[in-house]
């Protein structure tokens, strides 16, 4: 028996088919989730960018935002928020807190499927008005209680919600500065107040943040500390005397603000090896990579090139060691990086400013799938992975 003759309606029925499979072939493909770096992150890390709510949450700046919130939520699986829990934001007067980006960052976060690192209770930076005038006639005491209500009440606030917490940002001048690496006893208003036992003070911000969050991982933070140097040499100090103390004193955090202008210290496993020895979780906090533009406002090719080579390089360091437990890059893409305002360089982010993905992301991308054998916590070092 031979098969009824194809009509010509039958025929034009199997051709649309066709057509329409064609047509669905690339649909079907893009229904396959493309990988994003969140996906491909070992169990064990997360992979986290500051987001500032105030700004790009509840939209003062509605530039892209959408398309930011998108890539935002599938790209990432931990937020900080980069101004919204810092004094001048969450505290602004004596006596008056104002939690909507904070709580926007946080909501934001829960409803992603995402965790949120808190940043930043004690600092010599944007204090609100009010602490710098007051601060002027502190005695200890009075610096004291005013951090640790502050501390009680912003970390109280979101107990149970954060993970991670910079308890203490940047405590350590440079060795550039005046009297070289030592406690900001002058900078910081709360260090200046308690200068006769500063690591007093910061031993009880760790203990009146851990008495608020006991379960919040406790960090020291700083930049220019990725690698051996005079700084992160005091802090390794700081820490071993701290937890002497019985400090809760949980991780060290370096935030990874590279420059191409400088060269790139690649001690920084070894400095987080060191720091995980002594018990301590260790993260890059703030992850990008700066550098010197042209004329025309564009990198070469060569500074694209490396500056995918440095994004990696923090990476690999925090991959290579167990103890680390997030990568956070500083923003994701050059439109909102807080780099141009500050510096005349640029560039600094892993996409650009219409969220073009950049060689630093792809880095990113590969060496976070590679160490991501069939979705298991990643190798311990030393191991192939
Ligand atoms: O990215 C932040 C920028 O929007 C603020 O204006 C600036 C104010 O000092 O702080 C930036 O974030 C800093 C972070 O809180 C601590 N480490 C250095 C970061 C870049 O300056």
């Amino acid at each position: 028996m031979s098969r009824p003759t194809t009509t010509k309606r039958a025929a034009a029925v199997t051709a649309s088919a066709v057509t329409a499979l064609a047509l669905l072939a690339p649909a079907a493909q893009a229904a396959r989730p493309e990988p994003t770096l969140r996906s491909q992150t070992p169990v064990d890390l997360k992979i986290g960018s500051a987001v500032w709510g105030q700004r790009d949450l509840l939209g003062f700046d509605q530039k892209n935002l959408t398309e930011f919130q998108s890539i935002l939520a599938s790209e990432f699986d931990s937020l900080t928020p980069e101004n919204d829990m810092k004094w001048q934001e969450i505290h602004p007067e004596e006596g008056v807190y104002d939690f909507s980006g904070a709580d926007a960052v946080v909501e934001f976060a829960q409803a992603n499927g995402q965790e949120v690192r808190g940043h930043t209770l004690l600092w010599h930076s944007q204090n609100a008005d009010w602490v710098v005038e007051a601060s002027a006639t502190w005695t200890c005491e009075e610096a004291r209680d005013v951090l640790e209500e502050h501390i009680t009440t912003v970390v109280g606030r979101y107990a149970g919600e954060i993970y991670e917490w910079d308890v203490a940002n940047e405590i350590f001048q440079d060795e550039w500065d005046n009297g070289g690496v030592r406690l900001r006893t002058e900078a910081n208003p709360f260090l200046k107040a308690c200068a006769e036992d500063p690591v007093a003070l910061i031993g009880d911000a760790f203990r009146w943040a851990h008495a608020a969050d006991p379960e919040a991982v406790l960090f020291l933070n700083d930049y220019n500390a990725e690698g051996i140097n005079t700084k992160t040499d005091a802090y390794y100090a700081l820490a071993q005397e701290l937890l002497a103390d019985g400090v809760p004193l949980h991780g060290f955090g370096a935030q990874g603000h590279l420059s191409l202008q400088y060269g790139f210290d690649t001690s920084i496993q070894a400095n987080f090896e060191r720091f995980a020895a002594l018990g301590l979780k260790v993260a890059v906090t703030e992850a990008d990579v700066r550098m010197p533009l042209g004329e025309d406002g564009e990198p070469t090719e060569e500074q694209i090139a490396l500056q995918a080579e440095r994004f990696d390089a923090m990476l690999e360091a925090c991959l290579n060691v167990a103890a680390c437990t997030s990568f956070t890059v500083w923003g994701f893409d050059d439109a909102r990086s807080w780099v141009p305002g500050v510096f005349p360089e640029g560039y600094a982010t892993i996409m650009t400013e219409d969220f073009e993905k950049k060689p630093s992301y792809d880095a990113l991308l590969e060496s976070l799938t590679d160490a991501t054998p069939g979705k298991s916590p990643r190798t311990p070092p030393g191991l192939n992975r």
